[in-house]
């Protein structure tokens, strides 16, 4: 049940869904040869969300990397109410870090002032400890000495979590080496064999397998297993839903892993979010989305140095100051880091990296000309030592009045997979609900959901995929708002637009 409920004439609860009447406004700007037209325009939208609860399953790919043990470990322990000793005390199981359970919105205020609840009840949506988890891993490891081979949990939770974490072995998965590190060989003792259509079959089946063994209502896949090279994109390969499909068919050698498992999941009727940075939702994959209408995300999950970064260049460049150079170095020791040493798997990486702020500079053009960007360099080496405390320094320079300059210098240091983790829960959570929201706009008489391009999950991945020709937010904050707004639409509440007129009156 809802913590609240909403007393409007636009708001409507039945015992299946909430349904909101909505007046979104915006504003039209049509230039003109001396500045421009300004017109707000009012369009009425109806939101209807589903308020059952249904009962979800998430398959990660790379179920036994890092982020794929610590997350099912982190759940199970938070299920459980399982506390354990450290050096600094007793500690408990939390969902620190994520933003759906761990963060509070502003429902309005009330006689002693603003009232804040857990984003997690704005509307009525899954909790993580109902999760059931399953995956593919091309390492044959438990779940339980993956957790052991990954350092990241305190042995005083592993413990206790072993019985419970031995008997989960990730499901053989598609291996094609040319895709990951040559590194990773030692690794691949879990791998399927066919054809790639074959392939595709078998995870098929598996999604089928896990959903009705364990009564889901529905899977939502995840990968969260190593960064694959960029595929190429090419005409009559990957170019049309089509197209992909024949391409596996034939066994083609440039449809990467990645790309099979979202074909796999689209057909499947499952979403599919791409954890990682390379470009597995070729235009194929995206066109094969719309055919069924299945949700797809991506690219690459958003936690330390990313974050920092968009919310620091948004602050400078709103802030009139003008970041000229952003050096971004890390380094880091577990096996996501010796994968990203080897050159092609980094240019992913690099990639993802490095167009976080492009829509902070364009922002503004005082301060940047047309196509004038800052220098920005990204750094990643692999130090096995530092294993998975990963550590990220950054430097900015920005231009500030009459030419000065000021640097700033940011040194982070913290468990990746800890800051990772989390975000998996919120990016399920997050297209789960959306599964459930559905809206028109007046004069429709169908509802539609979203777009199959779910680009309300750009807070929580760093190079977001937006719908073709439209536009890409890095900004966190503006990311954080879109959610939160979103959210309060479908229970006919206005956004927050922090203008506090009632404390402003003499
Ligand atoms: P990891 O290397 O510990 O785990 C990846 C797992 O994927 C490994 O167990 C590996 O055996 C498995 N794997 C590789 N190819 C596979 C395939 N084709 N099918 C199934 N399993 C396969 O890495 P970690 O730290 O868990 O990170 C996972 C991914 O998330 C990486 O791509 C990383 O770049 C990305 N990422 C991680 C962030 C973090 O903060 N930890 C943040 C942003 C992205
Ligand atoms: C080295 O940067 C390893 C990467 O996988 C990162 O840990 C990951 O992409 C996180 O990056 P960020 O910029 O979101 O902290």
């Amino acid at each position: 049940m809802e913590t609240f409920t909403v007393q409007s004439p636009n708001v409507l609860y039945t015992k299946d869904f909430i349904e909101s009447k909505y007046n979104y406004e915006t504003t039209k700007v049509v230039p003109k040869k001396c500045g421009y037209e300004v017109r707000p325009v009012e369009t009425e939208y109806t939101f209807r969300t589903e308020r059952q609860v249904p009962k979800v399953g998430c398959m990660l790919v790379g179920w036994g990397g890092n982020n794929g043990c610590t997350i099912t470990a982190a759940v199970l322990a938070n299920k459980m109410g399982l506390s354990w000793e450290t050096k600094h005390g007793v500690k408990k199981a939390n969902y620190v870090g994520s933003l759906i359970q761990s963060s509070t919105v502003c429902l309005g205020t009330g006689p002693e002032g603003d009232v804040y609840i857990p984003l997690r009840d704005l509307l009525p949506m899954v909790h993580p400890n109902d999760i059931v988890f399953d995956g593919w891993d091309i390492s044959s490891m438990s779940l339980a000495d993956a957790c052991e081979r990954a350092q990241v949990l305190d042995c005083g939770l592993q413990r206790q979590l072993r019985p419970h974490l031995e008997n989960l072995k990730p499901r053989r998965s598609i291996y094609c080496p040319d895709f990951i590190a040559a590194n990773q060989v030692d690794r691949a003792d879990n791998v399927l064999s066919g054809t790639k259509q074959e392939m595709m079959e078998q995870i098929r089946m598996d999604i089928r397998d896990f959903k009705k063994k364990n009564s889901l209502d529905k899977v939502i896949v995840l990968w969260t297993a190593n960064t694959e090279r960029f595929c190429d994109q090419t005409k009559g390969l990957n170019d049309t839903a089509d197209n992909l499909l024949q391409s596996i068919a034939c066994n083609e050698h440039e449809v990467s892993p990645s790309t099979i498992f979202a074909v796999a999941s689209i057909l499947e009727k499952c979403s599919y979010i791409n954890g990682s940075p390379q470009n597995t939702n070729v235009p194929g994959v995206v066109d094969l989305a719309k055919q069924h209408g299945v949700f797809i995300g991506g690219d690459d999950f958003k936690s330390g140095q990313t974050k920092m970064k968009s919310v620091l260049v948004d602050f400078l460049v709103s802030a009139g100051l003008k970041p000229v150079s952003i050096v971004s170095y890390n380094h880091l020791g577990n096996n996501d880091g010796k994968n990203l040493s080897a050159p092609k798997q980094f240019r992913s990486k690099e990639i993802s990296k490095s167009n976080v702020v492009d829509d902070m500079v364009e922002s503004n053009n005082i301060l940047y000309e047309k196509g004038e960007k800052p220098d920005h360099c990204v750094v990643i080496k692999y130090v096995p030592y530092v294993g998975d405390s990963k550590r990220a320094m950054d430097e900015y320079t920005s231009e500030i009045f009459m030419h000065g300059l000021n640097t700033i210098v940011l040194h982070n240091t913290c468990e990746d997979s800890l800051l990772a983790a989390p975000i998996i829960l919120d990016l399920v959570i997050l297209c789960e609900i959306c599964e459930r929201i559905k809206f028109k706009v007046a004069g429709d008489h169908e509802f539609q959901s979203f777009h199959p391009v779910l680009s309300l999950l750009s807070y929580l991945l760093k190079a977001p995929l937006v719908p073709e020709g439209t536009p890409v937010v890095n900004a966190l904050f503006k990311q954080r708002n879109c959610i939160e707004n979103i959210f309060r639409a479908c229970v006919g509440l206005k956004p927050q637009n922090h203008m506090s007129l009632e404390h402003k009156h003499s």
